[in-house]
């Protein structure tokens, strides 16, 4: 059986002993052409049926089927510059190594919409477990698939069925491979640029640069602008912080006088819903509402409830966020900024901001403290504490933990005992979790029915977030009790989607539509926005925002001066915002128009709009491209070049020094006891000592 297959690689009368040479597909070039069109053929067939690259025309259809192969050609060209065995191994390396990138990617891909950056892979190890995790909830088996030509190869090479040609090939003709590589990448690059104009140097999704340059090219290019980030902070200096505030400037809003200061000097709850989207809000199944008191909270009078307020994230997903929220600014398009910039940047964020206003910050969380680098960050961002998951009993009970961190009900219940001992006025984020991919749920943490799309990745999403919803409920309860309602102002906002547009089908049926649009789709971007305060005058509140909004919106209910602060959102209050929505990639909403995917829609019917015929459309559309653009990468520029360090008494802001900030477990409760005797100003000092612990009931099964 051996024999013969090997007699039918490799016939004897095809094959010359003397030279050790045997016909061409046994030959290192021909061995190099097997491998080409293997890497060829997984990768295209890839970009068709993993990755959503959004290809029109012929000329993106012909770029897409080009491009993997000038790279392949000069990677698994190296092989030919050798001889004998060493010239196979290498050409099979080669193709291992590309095949792994594309593996990667494929998984990748599947959950975040997005490829691997070397910012995502460089925060390996304050991500990595996490990730991990999605991961194995996302293979499939025929993801193996890509594999299967290498393992064929390797016992054809090992077992020797193919027969090894000592002769090699003449250098010029490795040289020459090399050269038709290079060339046709050029000419990629080439019809590429004129397809998409700027395609690399505005580059804002990552998906582009893969359909028209392909999956290595644009790990090269990732790479390259990674180190790019790191040259451009030592070329950065005070002037382009300067221009960077003359644009801000330009485009600043002043406040609403009728709400300005309003809520000036109470505790600020930040609550942080995860994957929380704006549908869920008043979404019923089986006739029952998934969100019962978040429901409430929204109709609230007292709550500022804004329906068209999208997230805005990019790779950095919840860091962004947060990044946004506690900074208004933009998170990177290469990765998330909290992970790359959070441990050496300058900045002003709100914790710091409002520390110097009297408020004592602390952020709270229910997973490890390195994910998204948060431990480094919030030291950074001025945060005086931060309780992780090692801060709450028993955190590490796996019957506590569900998906990446500790379940919402024990979280939020377990952080009474650290809220009660802050000094007043505080600023206190609390980072849900549970209501985080994939959906998963104890079966005695709900007795909610799951949706039937038949998705499985999405029907568990509306029971996690009834799970966070009651969690909410049952903290609201609490802090009612605790005498913190009504001197604290609520912020509510979701993070990003919780859904991502790989699920096409199953979203159409949670919306009740045949199929989604494009148009669906930004719109299914939105997330709840909610500001609560008793006496604040709330409603529901059409104005178009988003997450880089929160904080001047913020900063200006608490009466503290924005004026020089480096904030790219502006006052959704303000009459006179200009309600641009940027998304990370250079996409943006508007109340007339929305661009998305490169299509332009009618905001309010969702109309599809051809700039060709609608010149109104042409004119607005290049202003607010003009600045979205400059928007994205002045902030872009504040972080890469970490420009706030040059932001010297240009307002009334002292710079954090990190070292002043411990998070350790044994430091901090030393001072927070401390804190009582020193600012008595905590509602258990204010009790005498008498804590309000047991004023916080829950349901949570694991906890009876
Ligand atoms: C983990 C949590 C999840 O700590 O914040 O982050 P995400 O995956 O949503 O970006
Ligand atoms: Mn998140």
């Amino acid at each position: 059986m051996l024999s013969r297959l090997r007699a039918i690689l490799a016939p004897k009368n095809l094959y010359n002993k003397a030279k050790g040479t045997g016909p061409f597909w046994t030959s290192v070039t021909g061995f190099f052409v097997l491998n080409l069109f293997l890497v060829w053929l997984k990768t295209y067939i890839n970009y068709h049926y993993n990755f959503s690259l959004g290809v029109q025309g012929p000329i993106q259809q012909f770029l897409l089927f080009l491009n993997p192969i000038p790279t392949a050609i000069i990677l698994l060209g190296i092989a030919l510059y050798f001889r004998g065995k060493w010239a196979y191994i290498l050409a099979w390396v080669m193709n291992l190594i590309q095949t792994i990138w594309l593996f990667a990617n494929m998984l990748y891909y599947r959950e975040f919409s997005d490829f691997l950056s070397m910012g995502i892979l460089g925060s390996g190890s304050s991500t990595g477990n996490n990730l991990g995790k999605s991961i194995a909830a996302i293979i499939r088996p025929t993801d193996y698939l890509v594999f299967l030509d290498l393992i064929i190869l390797a016992v054809v090479l090992l077992f020797k069925f193919w027969p090894i040609d000592k002769s090699g090939l003449q250098k010029r003709y490795a040289v020459l491979t090399t050269i038709l590589g290079i060339v046709l990448m050029l000419v990629d690059f080439g019809v590429a640029s004129v397809d998409r104009s700027g395609l690399l140097t505005r580059s804002f999704d990552n998906n582009y640069i893969v359909k028209y340059l392909g999956l290595n090219e644009y790990a090269a290019f990732n790479a390259w602008q990674t180190r790019n980030q790191t040259n451009s902070r030592k070329q950065a200096t005070a002037e382009d912080l300067t221009k960077v505030q003359d644009f801000l400037k330009q485009n600043s809003v002043p406040a609403n006088v009728f709400y300005y200061g309003t809520q000036k000097g109470k505790n600020v709850f930040m609550i942080h819903l995860e994957s929380f989207q704006q549908f869920l809000i008043d979404y019923k199944v089986d006739g029952r509402e998934v969100t019962p008191n978040l429901n409430a909270f929204y109709h609230d009078q007292n709550t500022l409830s804004f329906d068209n307020f999208y997230n805005q994230v990019g790779q950095g997903k919840t860091s962004d966020a947060e990044m946004m929220q506690e900074n208004s600014l933009y998170g990177l398009s290469t990765g998330s900024a909290m992970t790359k910039y959070g441990t050496s940047n300058t900045f002003e964020a709100t914790p710091a901001i409002l520390g110097q206003q009297g408020y004592t910050s602390a952020a709270f969380h229910g997973d490890v403290p390195t994910f998204w680098n948060r431990n480094n960050t919030y030291k950074s961002f001025g945060y005086n504490y931060f309780f992780s998951k090692n801060f709450y009993k028993d955190s590490d009970k796996p019957s506590y933990n569900v998906g990446y961190g500790m379940k919402d009900k024990i979280f939020l219940k377990s952080t009474a005992q650290y809220i009660e001992q802050l000094p007043q006025p505080f600023y206190a984020k609390l980072i849900t979790v549970t209501n985080h991919y994939p959906y998963e749920i104890d079966k005695e943490d709900t007795d909610f029915p799951a949706t039937k799309t038949g998705d499985s990745t999405v029907d568990g999403y509306v029971q996690t977030a009834h799970y966070l919803d009651q969690a909410f409920g049952e903290l609201m309860a609490y802090l009612k009790q605790a005498g913190l309602y009504d001197n604290s102002v609520f912020v509510l906002y979701g993070d990003h989607y919780g859904i991502s547009e790989n699920h096409k089908p199953a979203i159409a049926q949670l919306l009740g539509k045949s199929s989604v649009t494009d148009y669906d789709l930004a719109q299914f971007q939105k997330v709840p926005f909610m500001i609560h305060a008793t006496g604040l005058q709330g409603g529901i509140n059409h104005t178009y925002g988003g997450e880089i909004d929160m904080m001047p919106t913020l900063m200006n209910l608490l009466g503290v001066s924005t004026d020089g602060m480096t904030m790219f959102g502006h006052d959704l209050l303000s009459q006179q915002n200009q309600q641009i929505v940027a998304f990370r990639d250079g996409d943006w909403v508007t109340p007339t128009y929305t661009k998305y995917r490169n299509q332009y829609f009618d905001s309010k019917t969702g109309q599809r709009i051809y700039m060709k015929d609608n010149p109104a459309l042409k004119s607005t559309a290049e202003r607010v491209q003009a600045y979205v653009d400059d928007s994205l990468s002045n902030s872009d520029k504040v972080i890469t070049g970490d420009l706030l360090r040059f932001d010297k008494n240009r307002w009334n802001f002292h710079k954090i020094n990190k070292k002043n900030y411990d998070y350790t477990k044994a430091d901090t409760l030393k001072a927070l006891k401390s804190s009582q005797t020193s600012n008595p100003t905590s509602i258990l000092a204010l009790r005498n000592g008498q804590s309000t612990v047991s004023d916080y009931k829950t349901d949570a099964p694991e906890l009876k």
